[in-house]
């Protein structure tokens, strides 16, 4: 998200601010039905879909609202379980999330899913997801649990660097 072009005002939203969990998915749901020509794409962390996921639900009893639900699924708080690896000398505390299986999920919603696990899949996969979909369209995306975003890498050796 770092790297997301944004090319016109009111086209991106985030929680600004406290960066709470959770918003991506009921936001994009009223950016539908705000803008039902838009074409609309919610991200999550796999641990922020666990507080309101279930809101797809809504999606799909509204009449197939087209929203591409994309969830980055590395089966961890990933920022927490970084922070814990940096400032603990890599010792790792309940920062992982329950695997669930988000198509399994999508199915008994009799909402569309494409599972990405190569990246290769990736382009061609949201493409689908966001613009081929006849209804709402979950991507669940896995992300290597080990790895490390480039701009928090930079944020937290400036912070903890030296208690690496
Ligand atoms: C409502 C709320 N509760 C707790 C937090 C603290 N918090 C920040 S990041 C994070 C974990 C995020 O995990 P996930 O959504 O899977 O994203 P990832 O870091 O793995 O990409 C938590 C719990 C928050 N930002 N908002
Ligand atoms: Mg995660």
């Amino acid at each position: 998200m770092f790297e997301l072009p944004v090319y016109r005002p009111r086209t991106y939203f985030n929680p600004a601010g406290f960066t709470s969990l959770g918003f991506a998915i009921p936001a994009a749901i009223g950016a539908k039905v705000a803008r039902p020509d838009a074409t609309v794409v919610a991200t999550t962390g796999d641990a922020a879909f666990f507080m309101t996921g279930m809101e797809i639900a809504t999606a799909a009893e509204l009449g197939g609202l087209r929203i591409a639900f994309v969830i980055f699924n590395d089966r961890a708080q990933g920022v927490l379980k970084l922070q814990q690896r940096f400032l603990y000398g890599g010792k790792v505390y309940a920062s992982h999330t329950y695997p669930m299986d988000f198509c399994k999920f999508a199915e008994s919603l009799n909402v569309g899913c494409i599972r990405i696990s190569d990246k290769r899949e990736l382009e061609s996969g949201l493409e689908r997801c966001i613009y081929k979909s006849s209804g709402p369209c979950i991507a669940d995306v896995f992300v290597n649990p080990d790895a490390v975003p480039i701009p928090i890498t930079r944020q937290l050796m400036a912070i903890f660097g030296r208690r690496q």
